[in-house]
Formats: structure tokens, C-alpha cells, sequence
């Protein structure tokens, strides 16, 4: 493979999923933690995305010191394998105490069990060596508008995003934005609203995003275009590349899937941008197909980072020359085709 610095790669447990869908069990057994590590490893990835109970399971019935105990365990272990903790990120969709939603529930008591909870994730990324915090909003958004007074709930947003930046003077908030699924529709669906919130908490500085591309297209728009403006902030913390088919359910299909030009504009603004040199990771946000085998468990995330390694010799290799004697003549046919023979290849 030629030089693809600066590059580094990851992906977390739920990325080797066993087919379950809403309307039928899993089609591959589980699988442990330990295989999972295990087959990171093998396959040169180099750190692993952690929800909070990945990283320490069971954590809701544990005390902070038990937390903090097997978190530290889990940091000896990834330390003596050679492999870094990308992230954690607060599992606040699963408990009985978010049905209502976690920072924006109705009730006090879950609001403050979503707090509590994402300042204990906050201690196990400090232990694992991370500093970022990742917020996917699961929940944080409405199913029926009269339920919820929206501009109340980004008031405890804002508030929620407040303790966790006081809790750690060193912790970065990289927001999730989707605009949908679980929800009807979310409170922080983009890229832009997720930098807008940001300058309403008490550290903007510290208040930042990630991108997946799946979502961006759920949100009618050009993932490419989210990388570039995150990145205009110097905002864009992580990155969860797959693809998606239209507006329906959340597909985490393999990167550059579905559309492999979208997959080379990401790519290209990844590069112009210099993502990957501050020490960004590139993440696979993908799930195997339900009728994948338990012998190609690994194919979607290999093939995504094959896929992703190409696109980054394409724009390497892309003649922006002669793209920019196009752009000046306003010669937009041939631009467009240029791109389609460059990607086609001989
Ligand atoms: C779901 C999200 C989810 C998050 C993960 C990290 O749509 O993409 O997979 O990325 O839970 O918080
Ligand atoms: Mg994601």
C-alpha cells in the first residue's frame, strides 16, 4: 500500500453486530469483547470507540470507585496490546430512566441520571486516555411537538453540556448530530446546529462535532460540504464514515456503497482540510449485512477502509490543474465527467 499517513483507523463493538433487525433475531452468534479486541488488532486497526458500557459493563448498578476500578483494568489492557481508546461515548438510550428522553426528559430524575452518568463516561475517558466525549442524542428530540417545550429543552442542553465541562477542564464535547431515528425528529439534527449550541455553553472552545455520513444524508445534505464547514470551526473531533440509501432508515452501510462519488468528496475535503493531522481517527460507523456469514464478520469494516485507502489515492492523484483551467473556463460538463473517468480509472 503506498503512504496513506496521516490515517489511522477505528471502530467499536456494536460495528460487528449480529443481524438482529426490528423485525427478526440475530443471524450470527454472539460474539466476546475479547474476540472482538482481538480481531481490531489483527487487522491493524489502531484504537477501539467505547460506549461507557462497553468500556465497564453493567455500569449502572456499579459505584464510581468500581467504575473507575475496571476502567483502569481495561486502560492496562489496551495499553499492553498497543491500541488507544478513540473515544467513549454515554450510553443514554437503553436505561428505563430515558424513555422520556436524557437531558431533555420531562422528569428531573432522569435529567439528572443523564448527567450523572455522562460525568461518570467523562471519568472513564480520562482513564482510558481520551478527551473526547462523543454525544450521539439518541433521544433528545420529540415524537409528539406538544410534549416537549423545545426551547426549554436546549436550555438543559446547554445545562447538561455546562456540568460536563466543569467536571473535567480537559474534556471535548464532539456532538453527533442525526436528525432522526429514534426519534421523529432530533433537537441538534446537523452539523450546524450542533456549532450554534455550542456557543451557548460555558467553553465553545470545547464544544465541538463529529460527522457520520449516514446521517448528514438523513438530513437532506452533503456530507462532504459538513466536513468542510466543521472544519472551517476546526471543530471536526471525529468521524463516523459509512453510506446510506436515500431518506429512510439508518443503514450503516459499508463506506462509498451506495455512492462512491459522495464517498470521493468526502475523501477530497478530508484531505484539503488536513483531517487525521491533529490526531483524528478515522471511524467506521458500519454494520455487516444480515446475511453476512460468521467467517466474513470483518469484510464490512475491511472493505470500507480498502474503499477509503483507494478514494485517498484518487484524490491524490485527481489533476487539479486541469480541474481549475475547467473551473475558470466555467466548463462544468467536462468537470463532471472528468470526475466520473478519474474515479472509473482505465
Ligand atoms: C447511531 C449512531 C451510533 C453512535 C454510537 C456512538 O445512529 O451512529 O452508532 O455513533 O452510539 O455514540
Ligand atoms: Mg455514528
Amino acid at each position: 500500500m503506498p503512504n496513506h499517513a496521516p490515517y489511522k483507523f477505528c471502530f467499536g463493538p456494536w460495528n460487528l453486530s449480529e443481524g438482529a433487525d426490528p423485525y427478526g433475531p440475530t443471524t450470527r452468534p454472539p460474539q466476546s469483547f475479547d474476540w472482538k479486541l482481538a480481531q481490531l488488532k489483527k487487522h491493524g486497526f489502531a484504537a477501539m470507540m467505547f460506549h461507557d458500557d462497553d468500556a465497564v459493563p453493567e455500569i449502572d448498578g456499579k459505584s464510581e470507585a468500581q467504575i473507575r476500578k475496571e476502567a483502569t483494568a481495561l486502560r492496562k489492557r489496551l495499553d499492553g496490546e498497543g491500541l488507544a481508546a478513540e473515544m467513549v461515548a454515554p450510553r443514554l438510550w437503553f436505561s428505563p430512566m430515558t424513555i422520556d428522553g436524557a437531558y431533555t426528559s420531562n422528569d428531573p430524575k432522569h435529567r439528572q441520571y443523564a448527567i450523572d452518568r455522562s460525568l461518570r463516561s467523562i471519568d472513564i475517558a480520562k482513564i482510558l486516555g481520551t478527551d473526547i466525549l462523543v454525544l450521539w442524542l439518541a433521544r433528545e428530540g420529540s415524537y409528539i411537538r406538544e410534549s416537549k417545550n423545545a426551547r426549554r429543552c436546549i436550555g438543559w442542553l446547554v445545562e447538561a453540556f455546562d456540568q460536563m465541562l466543569a467536571h473535567d477542564k480537559k474534556i471535548r464535547l464532539a456532538i453527533e448530530p442525526k436528525p432522526n431515528e429514534p426519534m421523529d425528529h432530533a433537537y441538534l439534527p446537523t452539523i450546524g446546529h450542533a456549532l450554534a449550541i455550542a456557543q451557548l455553553t460555558r467553553d465553545p472552545n470545547r464544544v465541538g462535532c463529529l460527522i457520520e455520513s449516514a446521517h448528514a444524508i438523513l438530513a437532506g445534505l452533503d456530507p462532504a460540504d459538513e466536513i468542510d464547514f466543521a472544519m472551517s470551526f476546526g471543530k471536526l473531533w471525529s468521524l463516523h464514515l459509512n453510506d446510506q440509501n436515500g431518506l429512510k432508515y439508518d443503514q450503516d452501510r459499508p463506506f462509498g456503497n451506495t455512492n462512491l462519488r459522495s464517498a470521493f468528496d468526502q475523501v477530497r475535503a478530508l484531505e484539503r482540510n488536513g483531517y487525521g493531522r491533529r490526531g483524528e481517527y478515522v471511524c467506521f460507523d458500519v454494520h455487516p449485512f444480515r446475511t453476512t456469514k460468521p467467517e466474513h464478520w470483518m469484510d464490512h469494516l475491511l472493505n470500507s477502509r480498502r474503499t477509503f485507502l483507494r478514494l485517498v489515492e484518487k484524490a491524490r492523484t485527481f489533476d487539479e490543474a486541469a480541474a481549475n483551467e475547467l473551473i475558470a473556463e466555467r466548463n462544468y460538463q467536462a468537470l463532471d465527467q472528468m470526475v466520473i473517468e478519474h474515479l472509473l480509472g482505465q
